[in-house]
């Protein structure tokens, strides 16, 4: 175990960027809040243009409905003005809720950092994205969001990485630690993984986290949502997060104040939730009638209530907190100067608010009609032909805008590159350390065990990977072999802890101390919080300007427990090695909620994920030297490497490693024009060598190959088919050039420990039979050889399969 420096290091860390962190920001006057209540108008109209124009200006070639959340923008417009015109800092990173995506175009647009080009293609190809997307919308979106409850979750791992990397002194110590801010939907609470995601924040006692929730449940209390939200207010205290509800706006506040304003207050909070909505949607007639139908005999009430007009009545009755911009400031402030505790803000607010449909109940899909528009329109002051001009309809010179919008604080460069950082590649050096492997009996997780042990010695070459990967695993450290690992390097935690087994001279095999430089995060056992953070630490080069290279062990079936969430962390090209451990029927005797079939499907099936199972530890050496690097390239990938706990006698030979990673090697050429091989994938590699060894004696030329990579070979076989269409004809691939060894008519006899279908494409690159063998049903306990024989993938079912193959060749 290394010694730990962390105090002194981290003082001249906080000393340098204490000058940055210093809050220049000026304090919001009642001129800067007149200049905010015009750009909430600016975003309110642009963001329901945006929508209309997708929806009833673009011509629509397919009949479907393009779609958009005019109501769901509308809720949030004070919440993301007050947040990205005057709190945020060009530092903090910020996952916006999905159906805000056009509120948060339109406010880059007015920062001159999203073209109107793009917005008039929203949700059309080019355009836009409905949701915020990083890789398809560019440098200005931190997190992609649209699967509900993942991007608000994403949060507290991306604070905790910040603060694994400040620690390790690994970032950019040049610029200032960022605030990590999630604008959510209520829905979004109702996600499991939101939970999850607070258990294991409270445990790293993350800090810097804000979670704004846009609480629009068309209503002010239901009693159902009400007393719900008092349970979830007491979960976020419970761990360790503080509260603030911002029920009511300024105005509300003002009239509470006022003689027969406590019996007005009540009377809001008693109305029914769907009473509220009504009202809303119907306007200041149909509030007055209530009002005063409930409370008209108070004089105290109906001198509150009789002076106003209708208009004016029903701004006062929907004041809510969360679209009452002051408050909101005023709140986020208050919540900046307490610290870093983390915070949920609930902001009490209206769907639709502002649109002829707030507070219907059905607004959420809901659009404004042709008709709706044109009053909208008109009510905004916008002149047609003028409906993307950056401040067309507002009430203040345009240079007192555009001056503003340049002084906001989150205007400001934090790089002259802008916000999207850059880290340079680690050094991988040309191989990684192996372990005596041939001639012993060893399984891949074992040799993934003892290669990552041997970089955490750090020594040489190995010096800057080891001091860059960080490893995380969902309660599965030691049963997937992170254990060496972690004795050498650590537990990562922001407070350093003893390991009182070791300080009581317990033995044990793990030295399992705490402290701000270790380098492995042990989680809880959801595994969504795996993927959650293996997304955050595979961004950290774009969002701190530090290279992570980080990687995770979870059990193989378990992927599917996360697969949401990995999927998430792959669509923003998040970059990280997933290493999972033990797999498919061979992890026998725990039976079949272990035992995974279709992880090999979802390997090839996932975007930015390049998944890879090797048989022998010396392929797997080859393959996780690839991944180091592979991680890091920019038109690389994640990486995901399928591992197993079967020992394996190891061979002793010399691998084409260009092969291995291509994603197949031949063991035993076939001669050319064979009429058969045998292809196997993983552990099952013993049975697969016995079957060939049977089918050489009856047929000399077969081959025997070995599949490191269906992934990469069915990938590599789509661009050689698409770049010959595209006319480029000499366009090969690895598997027909594999393919070609054998005869045209070849049977192909392939075999994995997962589902079959992962290699039945196989016999449509070049027309060759195959019979493919795996399991297809769910497993059960038993030992190997049992279930290998009772799934069809043992020795003497593989040398059916050749039987057959040659009998109706
Ligand atoms: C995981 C997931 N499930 C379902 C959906 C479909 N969906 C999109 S928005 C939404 C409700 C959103 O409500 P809320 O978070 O309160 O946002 P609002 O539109 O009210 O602002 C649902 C169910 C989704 N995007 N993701
Ligand atoms: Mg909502």
């Amino acid at each position: 175990m290394r010694e730990w420096s962390v105090v002194s290091d981290q003082r001249s860390i906080d000393r340098a960027t204490e000058e940055l962190t210093t809050d220049h920001r000026p304090p919001t006057t009642d001129s800067r809040l007149e200049i905010l209540h015009q750009l909430e108008r600016k975003l309110l109209w642009l963001s329901a243009w945006m929508v209309h124009h997708a929806n009833h200006i673009r011509p629509n070639r397919d009949g479907l409905k393009v779609g958009g959340h005019q109501a769901s923008c509308a809720s949030v417009i004070s919440i993301m003005a007050a947040l990205y015109f005057e709190i945020a800092r060009p530092q903090d990173r910020i996952a916006v809720k999905p159906h805000a995506g056009p509120v948060f175009h339109a406010i880059n647009y007015l920062f001159g950092r999203q073209s109107i080009a793009k917005m008039e293609g929203l949700r059309a190809l080019g355009g836009a994205q409905s949701y915020p997307s990083r890789v398809k919308d560019g440098p200005e979106v931190d997190f992609s969001t649209g699967s509900v409850g993942l991007g608000v979750a994403m949060t507290t791992f991306s604070a905790l990485i910040q603060d694994y990397v400040r620690l390790h002194g690994l970032g950019r110590t040049d610029l200032p630690p960022g605030r990590h801010i999630a604008v959510a939907g209520d829905a979004e609470l109702d996600e499991g993984n939101i939970y999850e995601a607070l258990l294991e924040g409270w445990k790293h006692d993350v800090r810097d986290v804000w979670w704004i929730v846009d609480y629009n449940r068309q209503s002010l209390d239901s009693v159902v949502p009400d007393r719900l939200f008092g349970r979830i207010e007491g979960l976020f205290r419970d761990m360790g997060w503080n509260v603030v509800t911002l029920k009511y706006g300024r105005k509300l506040a003002a009239a509470f104040e006022r003689p027969g304003g406590d019996a007005l207050r009540r009377w809001i909070d008693d109305c029914p939730n769907s009473l509220y909505a009504a009202l809303t949607f119907q306007g200041g007639a149909a509030w007055r009638q209530a009002v005063l139908a409930d409370l008209g005999r108070s004089r105290a009430v109906r001198a509150i209530v009789d002076p106003l007009s209708d208009d004016e009545l029903a701004t006062l009755m929907t004041n809510l907190g969360g679209h009452d911009i002051a408050s909101i400031i005023e709140a986020l402030r208050t919540a900046e100067a307490e610290g870093d505790q983390p915070t949920c803000f609930i902001a009490y607010t209206i769907k639709g608010m502002g649109l002829p449909f707030a507070g219907h109940k059905d607004n959420h899909a809901g659009m404004m009609t042709k008709e709706q528009m044109e009053g909208f329109r008109a009510a905004m002051g916008i002149r047609p032909g003028h409906e993307w001009d950056r401040f067309e309809g507002l009430d203040l010179p345009a240079a007192e805008l555009a001056e503003f919008l340049e002084g906001c604080p989150f205007a400001a460069k934090l790089t002259p590159e802008g916000r999207a950082l850059t880290a340079p590649a680690i050094m991988v050096p040309a191989a990684l350390p192996m372990p005596k492997a041939a001639g012993r009996k060893l399984s891949t997780q074992a040799g993934f065990g003892d290669m990552l042990a041997e970089i955490g010695r750090g020594q040489g070459p190995f010096k800057e990977l080891a001091e860059h990967i960080v490893t995380a695993s969902p309660d599965v450290t030691v049963s997937t072999n992170l254990g060496p690992w972690v004795n050498r390097r650590g537990i990562f935690d922001r407070h350093t802890r003893n390991d009182v087994f070791r300080d009581a001279k317990l033995a044990s095999a793990q030295r399992w101390g705490m402290s701000p430089l270790g380098q492995h995060i042990e989680l809880g056992i959801a595994e969504q919080n795996l993927f959650l953070l293996l997304g955050a630490a595979g961004l950290t080069h774009a969002l701190t300007g530090a290279r992570l290279l980080p990687v995770g062990t979870v059990y193989d079936p378990f992927v599917n427990r996360g697969l949401d969430a990995l999927i998430y962390a792959c669509y923003q090209d998040a970059r990280f090695i997933l290493v999972s451990t033990p797999s498919g029927l061979t992890l026998a005797p725990e039976g079949g909620q272990h035992q995974s079939i279709n992880t090999p499907l979802i390997g090839m099936a996932a975007d930015r994920l390049a998944s890879f199972e090797p048989a022998y530890v010396d392929e797997l050496a080859i393959l996780l030297r690839h991944a180091f690097a592979h991680i890091q390239q920019p038109d690389g990938s994640a990486v995901w490497l399928r591992l197993s706990t079967r020992q394996l006698q190891q061979p002793a030979r010399e691998l084409d490693p260009a092969s291995v990673i291509a994603g197949a090697h031949w063991v035993v050429a076939p001669e050319p024009g064979a009429r058969i091989a045998i292809f196997y994938q993983g552990p099952v590699a013993p049975e697969a060598e016995a079957a060939f060894a049977e089918l050489r004696a009856e047929v000399p030329d077969a081959g025997l190959l070995a599949l490191t990579s269906p992934d990469l070979l069915h990938a590599d076989w789509l661009d050689a088919m698409r770049a010959r269409r595209a006319g480029r004809r000499d366009a090969s691939c690895h598997i027909e050039g594999i393919l070609a060894r054998l005869a045209p008519d070849a049977a192909l006899v392939t075999v994995l420990d997962g589902h079959p279908a992962t290699h039945a494409w196989l016999g449509a690159v070049s027309g060759q039979r195959v019979i493919a063998l795996g399991p297809d049903h769910f497993g059960q306990s038993g030992d190997i050889p049992s279930l290998y024989q009772e799934y069809g993938i043992d020795a003497e079912s593989i040398m059916d399969a050749c039987a057959q193959a040659l009998l109706s060749g």
